[in-house]
């Protein structure tokens, strides 16, 4: 069977058997015991060929952990707008000091531009390299869509991820229930703007980009907390397949095995980064 890749999301019954072992002894042997610092080191599939194509020095240097829904955000903007970029993996999970100077955050993505300081925060990367390099542009060249860009860019950080990380996290039916909920309301709020076949019609932006890495990642939810696309509804789920079929997003992803140790971590509260600690602590995502 051919390897499978993290957007290829249609579970396969053997596949599903794979990433299911939430109860079972051998589950919390091999995923209890793996701190979040021992990640896979590096991309596979097809986002392995293109960390190959990436490693020439250029003016942006990526850093980017393979596995990281907001670094796929930007790498799926390199990949968009065809700049030239050297990737660099970065375990985030290490703090080692040469990163802590790039991002005091100690977070991925960063990038280095022409050797200047550290910038990171994905939605402002993603501004970023649209302003420095306008072909191919990902924004509405109309400034009133623009601003809806950025409204609706808003409220998949603030209104749709943060859901998803609780509904991920939480270990209780009650919390489960109250968490897919308000993961579809706003959902539904999102499918109401989708223009189709992209959100702002023809044109692949941002507002798409910055979703693609949290659609792709559906899976977890579907096959652990219940959630089906559908219940969003029909326009939502052929949109979110669309999105998730793109180029640029397929060369971004890694094969799906690679993501279990640590989608399990976060599956049983376990998960220690930054994102999970403050889900846990009912405070904003960093
Ligand atoms: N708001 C940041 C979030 C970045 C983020 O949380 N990245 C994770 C990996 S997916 C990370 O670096 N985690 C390391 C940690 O939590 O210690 C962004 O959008 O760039």
């Amino acid at each position: 069977m051919p390897r499978r890749h993290l957007s290829q999301h249609s579970v396969s019954k053997s596949s599903r058997n794979r990433i299911k072992p939430m109860s079972s002894t051998d589950a919390s042997a091999s995923t209890m015991a793996i701190p979040d610092q021992d990640i896979f080191p590096h991309a596979t599939g097809a986002a392995a060929k293109t960390v190959e194509a990436h490693q020439d020095p250029q003016d942006v240097v990526f850093y980017s952990g393979w596995f990281c829904p907001f670094v796929q955000r930007t790498w799926i903007a390199l990949e968009e707008k065809g700049i030239p970029y050297q990737y660099k993996e970065t375990n985030p999970y290490k703090k080692e000091p040469e990163y802590l100077a790039i991002n005091p955050k100690g977070l991925v993505p960063s990038i280095v531009y022409k050797g200047g300081p550290g910038l990171y925060e994905s939605n402002i990367l993603n501004e970023f390299l649209e302003e420095v390099y306008p072909d191919n542009p990902l924004l509405p060249s109309d400034p009133t869509k623009r601003a809806l860009a950025r409204i609706w860019i808003d409220f998949i950080g603030k209104s749709i991820v943060p859901p998803k990380f609780v509904l991920q996290q939480a270990q209780t039916k009650e919390g489960q229930d109250k968490a897919r909920q308000e993961f579809i309301d706003a959902l539904k709020r999102y499918e109401a703007q989708i223009k189709g076949p992209y959100f702002f019609g023809e044109q692949f932006t941002l507002v798409d980009v910055t979703l693609a890495p949290w659609l792709v990642r559906d899976w977890i939810v579907i096959e652990h907390r219940g959630f089906k696309r559908e219940d969003v509804g029909e326009k939502f789920a052929e949109y979110a397949k669309r999105v998730e079929s793109r180029d640029s997003v397929l060369k971004t992803s890694s094969e799906l095995e690679h993501y279990i140790p640590l989608v399990m971590r976060y599956l049983k509260d376990e998960a220690q980064s930054e994102a999970a600690k403050a889900i846990r602590a009912g405070r904003a995502i960093p």
